[in-house]
């Protein structure tokens, strides 16, 4: 069908469908890599313009949404939701609310959603949605004001079976008990029409970690199949939100020692080591008092460096967990000559293409958050059975199944990425989540 079918060709096109969006084009480019070759010797997917489908949304709504604060100035925000793919169960993945949103990031991450889901083994579809609101700053009635209107207008298009948002950067659990209650209010239904709820009404034990401890386990995962371990490894770890938080603390107690943490302002190096108690002075810090990384600097007498990224210090290991594009080139060049063994992406491509490049020339092992954050997902689709069963698992039990969800999804990625003894992680993952999917939309009919 497509004689000419390279990666060039198909970016060429998908960049003059989608002008301007950058974000998206670097999130296909990268899948593009890796599936385009292996369509080329499948034919069934080619013949079926099963990539070039994938790539379009299913649909994206942009609305207006509006809200006082509290000075009673009436302000106006946009609105999203992307339904990208629900080849393989309802629309699933988290709202972002943080001014740099815009279609294209949303667009990035809700491809991106398409092949972690998969790569989860849950029927997942795949979504993202949020708005250019900016939470900091706001008081608690200004965040519930706007959460409330956000979701007087998603609630038409969302539900159990049909689209199942959660959090992500800027949205946690406060901001999605309001929304829940909105959307309760509106539809006149119990139901579970979300996820990362609190545990008072229907909320999962464990999705709170699941994200960062998910990613702590691949990183373990892809260190036992090299003969190696977490144990005595030192980390740099960036952002201090829930991934960063939760991630620290499967660290320490896989037995390695973190040894920073950073916000928008800079990063805190302690050469120390932070410890659980340091940690929850950072959870209390970031989800109570809503204050600035710089703090701990203070507290605990430990370097802050403003404006600066942490990945010129010597590490073992390193664990982005902040936002996209946060690694480029000149720090994984930093990282790889101060003798880094591996990345595992807490966040959602922080990774530069080049950089990407770079790791699998130099032969670092480097998870890409697909396969390494796929645990906050996989417990959102936990939290969606335990809510159809109208019960709930025990933290114990909840904890094994992501371990063994992400142990599962470090051997999709072997299977479809071992190169000669080297695993490459992003041509795995690509794969393996590719697969799945285009085998769900061929079964439904060519067109
Ligand atoms: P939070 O809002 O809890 O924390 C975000 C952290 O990243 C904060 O420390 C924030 O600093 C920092 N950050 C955000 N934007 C920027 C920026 N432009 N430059 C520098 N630092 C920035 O979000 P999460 O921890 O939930 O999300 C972090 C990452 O993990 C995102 O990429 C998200 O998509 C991804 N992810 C999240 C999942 C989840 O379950 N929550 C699941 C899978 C992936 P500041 O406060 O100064 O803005
Ligand atoms: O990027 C992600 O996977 C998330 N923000 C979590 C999505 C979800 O539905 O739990």
């Amino acid at each position: 069908m497509y004689a000419d079918l390279s990666v060039e060709t198909f970016m060429n096109g998908l960049i003059k469908r989608n002008p301007g969006e950058l974000e998206f084009h670097q999130a296909v480019r990268e899948v593009a890599e890796s599936v385009i070759p292996y369509i080329l010797s499948h034919s069934k997917y080619e013949h079926a313009g099963i990539f070039q489908r994938m790539t379009e949304p299913d649909r994206s709504i942009i609305f207006r949404v509006v809200w006082e604060d509290d000075k009673k100035n009436i302000r106006i925000n946009k609105g999203y939701r992307v339904q990208f793919n629900n080849a393989i169960g309802p629309y699933k993945g988290g709202l972002r609310f943080h001014p740099s949103v815009n279609l294209s990031i949303l667009k990035f991450l809700g491809f991106e959603q398409t092949f972690k889901n998969s790569l989860t083994t849950l029927p997942l579809g795949a979504g993202k949605g949020g708005s250019d609101f900016n939470p900091k700053g706001k008081s608690e009635r200004e965040i519930m004001r706007f959460c409330q209107a956000f979701m007087t207008e998603l609630s038409h298009h969302i539900g159990p079976h049909l689209d199942v948002p959660a959090g992500d950067i800027g949205v946690g659990s406060r901001e999605i008990s309001f929304m829940f209650g909105q959307y309760k209010r509106l539809k006149h239904e119990f139901s579970g029409t979300m996820t990362g709820k609190p545990l008072e009404f229907g909320g999962s034990l464990i999705r709170k970690e699941a994200t960062g401890y998910g990613c702590a386990f691949f990183m373990e995962e892809m260190l036992k199949n090299v003969g190696d371990s977490v144990q005595g490894k030192t980390c740099l770890v960036s952002g201090s939100g829930n991934v960063a938080q939760y991630c620290t603390e499967k660290i320490i107690q896989l037995g390695g020692k973190v040894v920073t943490l950073s916000d928008s302002s800079g990063f805190i190096y302690d050469p120390e080591g932070i410890n659980e108690e340091k940690l929850a002075f950072v959870i209390d810090l970031k989800v109570i008092k809503r204050g600035r990384i710089s703090e701990y600097a203070k507290k605990f007498n430990c370097e802050f460096h403003e404006g600066k990224k942490p990945w010129h210090l010597p590490c073992d290991l390193a664990f982005p967990c902040a936002t996209q594009n946060e690694i480029d080139e000149k720090d994984a060049i930093a990282l790889a000559s101060n003798g880094i063994k591996a990345i595992a992406e807490g966040a959602n491509m922080p990774t530069t293409i080049d950089a990407i490049k770079f790791f699998e020339k130099s032969k670092v092992l480097y998870a890409p958050g697909k396969a390494s954050n796929a645990g906050g997902v996989a417990v959102s689709g936990l939290e969606m059975t335990q809510n159809s069963m109208r019960m709930a698992w025990t933290e114990v039990e909840l904890e094994d199944r992501l371990k063994v969800i992400m142990t599962n999804i470090h051997s999709q990625c072997v299977t479809h990425g071992g190169e000669n003894g080297y695993t490459n992680y992003v041509k795995g993952a690509n794969l393996a989540g590719f697969i799945k999917v285009a085998n769900a939309m061929l079964a439904y009919g060519v067109v």
